[in-house]
């Protein structure tokens, strides 16, 4: 899988990413234009749509076409591109702030739909660009710079909510298996179809790392990989013991039409 660079969907010239040293969005990056590779999609073809964010900064660095729009309607505006030419790749790159929490609503109803675009989304627990507040799947008793205390609510499994919402493609993944990224969303290009969704859990270790005691990104990549399990590994023994786990792999792999395919059919017609 190495193979691929990913290197012409990136515009080189622009390096170094805008990003603190250790964060994850660099990992996520490289594993998303490798599996672009792969699949030998054409520049012409890709629009990256983004939201206000540190993850959001993505399409800055893509040689590919981009949208970047405003923060939590990122989902929104891929849509629209989608709809109005629906030969494009869209892949909508949203933070945890972005994607699940001002802009859940969208989500939900993209999933539920099955708009053709690929969503990921870079779950680093916090909203990074603003200083490292809390959102909506920040952890319960979490540091934050809104939550010193500890975070008093619980986090959204954004994996299964979106598995519930009807998505065709769900996979989650962690910055510390990029294979794993690879390979989840070279699979969401493959399947073509419907709303596919990547959650990568990634870190920040500029707020939520050091507001959490972690020393450096290090630790912070130990820890993911300390308490990662994989879903295939899970049985009725051990469902109760996954608190605090972080449960990777294939939420949901089904066929779906997809909006653009109904659409169509529907309009068949009237042309
Ligand atoms: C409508 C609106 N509300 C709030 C903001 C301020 N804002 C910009 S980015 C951001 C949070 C970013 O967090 P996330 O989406 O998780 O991305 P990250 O920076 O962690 O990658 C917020 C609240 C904004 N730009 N627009
Ligand atoms: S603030 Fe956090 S999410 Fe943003 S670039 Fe720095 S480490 Fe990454």
């Amino acid at each position: 899988m190495m193979k691929y660079s990913g290197r012409k969907y990136v515009k080189e010239e622009l390096l170094p990413f805008f990003w603190c040293p250790g964060c994850g969005n660099g990992i996520i990056f490289a594993a998303m234009t490798r599996a672009m590779e792969e699949n030998n999609l054409e520049k012409k073809d890709i629009v990256a749509v983004t939201g206000i964010g540190c993850w959001g900064k993505a399409d800055d660095y893509l040689a590919t076409h981009a949208f970047h729009g405003t923060h939590g309607r990122a989902i929104a505006v891929a849509t629209g591109i989608k709809l109005a030419n629906h030969l494009l790749h869209v892949f909508v790159l949203v933070g945890d702030g972005d994607g699940a929490t001002i802009g859940g609503n969208h989500l939900i109803h993209a999933a539920r739909r099955n708009i053709d675009i690929i969503a990921i989304m870079s779950n680093n627990l916090n909203y990074g660009m603003t200083g490292g507040q809390y959102s909506g799947t920040t952890p319960f008793n979490s540091i934050t710079s809104t939550s010193r205390k500890g975070h008093i609510e619980d986090a959204f499994d954004i994996s299964s909510l979106v598995k519930s919402a009807g998505a065709g493609y769900v996979a989650r993944c962690t910055i510390e298996n990029p294979q794993m990224i690879q390979r989840f969303i070279s699979k969401a290009i493959k399947k073509g179809k419907g709303f596919r969704f990547i959650e990568v859990i990634s870190i920040c270790p500029t707020y939520y790392g050091r507001y959490n005691k972690f020393s450096n990104t290090v630790e912070m990549i130990k820890d993911i990989k300390a308490r990662t399990i994989n879903i295939k590994d899970i049985d009725r023994e051990n469902i109760q013991e996954l608190e605090g786990k972080i449960v990777v792999g294939e939420y949901v792999d089904k066929k779906v039409d997809g909006l653009v395919h109904r659409y169509q059919e529907k309009s068949k017609d009237d042309i």
